[in-house]
């Protein structure tokens, strides 16, 4: 990136967004603020049902794990914490891995148990974990996240996420009703071992791995479960856990004007849970989702700051430190967008019933080319113009193979 050009190309957008009456240092600090967390298991290959296909390069243990982050906020400085997944990063020495992302000037995000699959735990979790109809395998569950907490208490973490992969293949197979009465109660028995600082974030998914039918499949079960927990315990939209073409925006509204919205994974989706590179398949719909946090923090519904942010993705083909970079991209682009639409101007739309109107107002602001912003962003922040062209130029990849081994494989999916 050429700095000349950097510098002409946002001299011509602030002269441009002026007129409208929009600062642009405003904007640029706005961006810089924005910090969205890694997860720990986006750093390796992920992989199929049918295969796998190494990488090279990925990091061995955790503290790769760390340096692989490490680098990411240097280049784009769009995130500054690790989501770590237990037991595939479980910490062996607590106060090294403290010092190293002290040292890298990262903090440890939300917690993410994993009650979906068998590591050598006494009770198999084939059948289930908080829904199980096994009492004995609910409480080995349930004490697996409360042993998660510990962890995150140790590391300085102040949230749990659980997922749960729990239901059924078919009709037959659970009892509906109990099955979800018992994910309450096991979940009500982990909030109670919540620190009073944390949130639980829980995680809804329409389908897979079970076919026929999931615990939490939706928003609306996660909230009904939620409300019965306390007021700590909010839901968790993961993009691509909806069934194609919903309406994820109006999802956002809905649990904003309820001040139950936990946070978000980010990630695309063309059919299910693609875990596609965020922005790659749908960029109008993220600018539209953060049209609606903007104003639901705007007039109030929910604050901003009670709003976690995190990527969640799964590369089977790209190399996830440079996918990464792209995912950090698309989400500052979107949430750049969606600053610069003229909020009072949309409400006069919506009030005189101008359907032309509101759609000019938000297509105006997606529209506008805003990379020239969040490049500004991160220059100010210190990172690199284009971190893709660095890591690139820098071979970086070719270095962590030679340094790690073109077999390395990263513990995660
Ligand atoms: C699930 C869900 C969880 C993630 C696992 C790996 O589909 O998105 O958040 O932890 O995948
Ligand atoms: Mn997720
Ligand atoms: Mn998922």
């Amino acid at each position: 990136m050429n700095t000349d050009f950097q510098k002409r190309s946002l001299s011509l957008l602030s002269e441009q967004l002026d007129a409208k009456g929009i600062k642009v240092a405003e904007l640029v600090s706005q961006i810089s603020a924005f910090q969205i967390a890694v997860p720990s298991w986006a750093l390796g290959a992920g992989g199929t049902r049918f295969g796998r296909f190494s990488i090279g390069g990925e990091p061995r243990n955790l503290d790769e794990k760390l340096e692989d982050i490490g680098l990411l906020a240097k280049l784009t400085k769009r995130t500054d914490a690790v989501s770590l997944h237990i037991p595939w990063d479980i910490p062996q020495d607590i106060q090294a891995i403290r010092q190293k992302a002290a040292d890298l000037q990262i903090s440890f995000d939300a917690m993410n148990s994993n009650t979906f699959q068998d590591y050598g735990q006494p009770l198999s979790y084939k059948k289930g974990s908080l829904s199980n109809a096994d009492s004995a395998i609910r409480k080995q569950a349930v004490e697996h996240n409360l042993q998660v907490i510990e962890i995150g208490k140790s590391l300085g973490s102040k949230g749990l996420t659980v997922w749960l992969a729990d239901g059924s293949n078919f009709p037959g197979q659970a009892h509906i009703r109990k099955a979800l009465q018992w994910t309450t109660e096991s979940l009500q028995e982990i909030y109670a071992g919540l620190p009073a600082d944390w949130k639980l974030l829980l995680e809804y998914k329409p389908y897979e791995p079970n076919f026929y039918h999931t615990v939490i499949p939706d928003w609306g079960t996660s909230a009904l479960i939620c409300r019965q927990l306390g007021e700590r315990a909010k839901v968790l939209v993961d993009l691509g856990h909806h069934l194609p073409n919903t309406n994820i925006e109006q999802i956002v509204a809905t649990l904003m004007q309820q001040n139950m919205l936990a946070g978000f994974h980010f990630n695309d989706s063309k059919y299910g849970d693609d875990d596609l590179s965020t922005g790659s398949i749908k960029p109008y719909q993220l600018f539209l989702i953060f049209c609606e946090l903007i104003g639901g923090a705007e007039e109030k519904a929910q604050t901003w700051e009670s709003i976690s942010w995190m990527i969640d993705a799964s590369h089977n083909t790209k190399d996830p430190l440079e996918d990464l970079i792209q995912a950090l991209e698309a989400i500052s682009q979107a949430y750049a967008k969606a600053l610069l639409v003229d909020r009072r101007k949309l409400a006069q739309c919506q009030n005189e019933g101008d359907v032309v109107g509101a759609q000019e107002v938000l297509q105006e602001a997606f529209l506008t080319d805003v990379r020239t912003l969040v490049c500004e962003a991160r220059i100010q922040s210190g990172g690199e113009a284009d971190p893709l062209a660095f890591y690139r130029r820098e071979k970086i990849r070719e270095k962590l193979i030679a340094q790690r081994g073109k077999g390395a494989q990263a513990s995660g999916l």
